[in-house]
């Protein structure tokens, strides 16, 4: 065992995985992921050597954000199977080694929850559950522009929803049909309580909390900035990071016995600073164990918060920010690692070279890059494979929500479509929803029948049996790293340090625990790079523990070559 690592502190070394069940394996044919599939796919993890499977939504939803609504927290969708399946992967998980961490999305419910059906009553108990306001003053209930604010919601238009029956409205940042709990409201906290602790009691090892940080909205809810050239201010922008959140999480933590149970806690936290960052996981404080925050995910994007204004995204920036992040959170507080997820275009395609010269090469640097900064590393679904972005070419292939209403929006505003379709194909979240490539067969080995969303057509080359089949594949550079972070605690809890912060090619870092070093040399580019001597270690007496070209020294990088040298205090 790691000397500064405590039992309960286990997520530290282990590297969790993310299934999006919708996308990762069928079992009964009707073309849509489900939990018999994931249990069918455990070995393949547990090969993989991960120490984590973290579960989007598969809770009872209307699937207006593909589970992200949800109508009954207690229950499994009839889609992915049933509370026993559930069961069942759980102690299949368990009997080889990996622990499960459930979606907890708890900001907002579905409209078809039954708190939310009662809480339409103006005189139901549960009123005050959500968040209920009448038009903005002097305006008509239902008028354009009555609305108590001017929030845009995330899926764009208006964050109110007009309800005739009371004549309110009701707040919701995300879809109509995702409206927003009211955390003010102490009944809704211990209902949330109450329903974590159930899971808990069933077996699952932790939480990924869905937008967490928007659970406490600022008191008096007033008109944001509206950007220019637009009618209404992202909602994000007002009600993230409210002044009760640490109040809140704390009370979780306690009332679950987050912390006292050894749990994983991270929480989704868009708009987050690394100073709430770090007092949200300081242990003493007794939040979360680790945050994901947006601030790498959002270089790629003009200022502002459009996320669909695209920008280039120079190297220094990006390992710039990833190393603020850990020199902030060095002594107090931990990272969570990721390049993407089920909301993100696919790593290799955004961060890489997805050409087919270069996507196995940047895949497994990306990788070394990220496993071996300190933190936890969370892979997406089909990361592992170097999966690439799925050529979409006509708006009728899109399924997500966010995509098509930002699609209608954006033409009817007078965007181009060609410049909307452009956008649509680097950041939007279906890239990372197309089917997991099991084989090359049909559908990928995913379904036998018609996939909900269709399989990339590159499944011919990047496939998990290929991958499998192949000691040189993105699957056994990444099986490496999850073996390097259980086997070297330099890995886990030694320092680190970024050298040549200017360099636009090479990403260069050491780690340092003790006698022990660990040196990253990573070129990030599609052009052969060199290093001066004189900027990085003398590499005599350092083994090479990582390398993606094979046996090669010097300070010459091929495109996309990246080593991993390592010094023992012996040597
Ligand atoms: O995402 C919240 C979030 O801030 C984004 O990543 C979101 O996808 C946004 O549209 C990006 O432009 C979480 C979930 O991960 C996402 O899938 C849900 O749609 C959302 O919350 C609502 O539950």
């Amino acid at each position: 065992m790691h000397s500064e690592l405590r039992p309960q502190d286990w997520w530290r070394s282990a590297v969790v995985y993310q299934v999006y069940p919708r996308s990762f394996q069928d079992s009964d044919g009707d073309g849509v992921g489900d939990l018999p599939g994931i249990t069918s796919r455990l070995d393949y993890l547990a090969e993989l050597g991960i120490g984590v499977l973290w579960l989007s939504p598969v809770y009872r939803s209307p699937m207006d954000d593909n589970g992200y609504d949800i109508s009954d927290y207690r229950d499994v969708d009839p889609l992915f199977g049933n509370l026993a399946d559930l069961d069942t992967l759980l102690a299949e998980a368990h009997a080889r080694g990996i622990r499960l961490v459930m979606d907890l999305v708890v900001n907002h419910t579905s409209d078809e929850h039954p708190w939310f059906v009662e809480s339409r009553d103006p005189r139901s108990p549960k009123r005050d559950w959500y968040w209920w306001r009448p038009a903005r003053e002097g305006a008509d209930p239902g008028a354009p522009g009555a609305e108590p604010t001017n929030w845009e919601s995330a899926f764009s238009g208006p964050a109110w929803e007009y309800d005739e029956r009371s004549g309110e409205y009701y707040l919701h940042v995300f879809s109509r049909k995702q409206p927003d709990l009211n955390w003010e409201n102490p009944e809704v906290r211990q209902a949330v309580y109450d329903m974590m602790r159930w899971w808990v009691g069933r077996g699952v090892d932790g939480f990924r909390m869905d937008v967490i940080n928007l659970i406490s909205k600022p008191s008096g809810l007033a008109d944001g900035v509206v950007p220019p050239g637009r009618s209404l201010a992202p909602a994000f922008g007002s009600v993230a990071n409210g002044p009760r959140l640490h109040e809140f999480l704390r009370e979780m933590n306690r009332e679950v016995g987050l912390d006292r149970a050894g749990l994983l806690s991270v929480g989704e936290m868009p708009g987050s600073t690394l100073a709430l960052a770090r007092d949200v996981t300081d242990p003493a404080r007794g939040e979360l164990s680790m945050v994901f925050t947006f601030e790498h995910v959002n270089l790629d994007q003009q200022p502002g918060g459009d996320k669909w204004a695209l920008a280039d995204l120079p190297l220094p920036v990006l390992k710039g920010n990833l190393a603020t992040w850990q020199r902030g959170l060095a002594e107090t507080g931990w990272n969570s690692l990721y390049w993407d997820n089920h909301d993100q275009p696919r790593a290799v395609s955004r961060f890489g070279d997805d050409s087919p010269e270069h996507r196995v090469a940047s895949a497994k640097t990306l990788g070394t890059v990220l496993h071996l900064h300190k933190g936890t590393p969370y892979v997406y679904q089909g990361e592992e494979l170097g999966m690439t972005n799925m050529p979409f070419t006509d708006i009728s292939q899109y399924r997500d929500i966010e995509a098509l209403h930002h699609y209608r929006d954006a033409v009817a505003r007078g965007v181009r479509p060609e410049v909307v379709m452009a956008a649509l194909a680097a950041k939007g979240r279906d890239n990372a929803r197309t089917p997991m490539q099991w084989d090359a067969t049909a559908d990928a080995g995913f379904t036998t029948g018609e996939p909900w969303l269709p399989v990339n057509p590159n499944k011919d080359e990047v496939n998990a049996e290929a991958a499998v089949a192949d000691p040189d594949s993105v699957f056994h550079h990444y099986r490496r790293l999850a073996a390097l972070r259980r086997d070297l605690p330099v890995v886990v809890d030694g320092g680190f340090e970024l050298l040549l912060p200017a360099d636009e090619q090479v990403w260069a870092f050491t780690r340092t625990l003790g006698d022990e070093r660990l040196l990253v040399l990573a070129n990030c580019s599609s052009r052969s790079a060199s290093v001066n001597p004189d900027d990085v270690p003398d590499l005599h007496g350092a083994e090479p523990l990582l390398t993606t070209h094979g046996d090669r020294d010097g300070l010459d990088l091929l495109a996309w070559e990246s080593r991993v040298y390592r010094w023992t205090g012996a040597g």
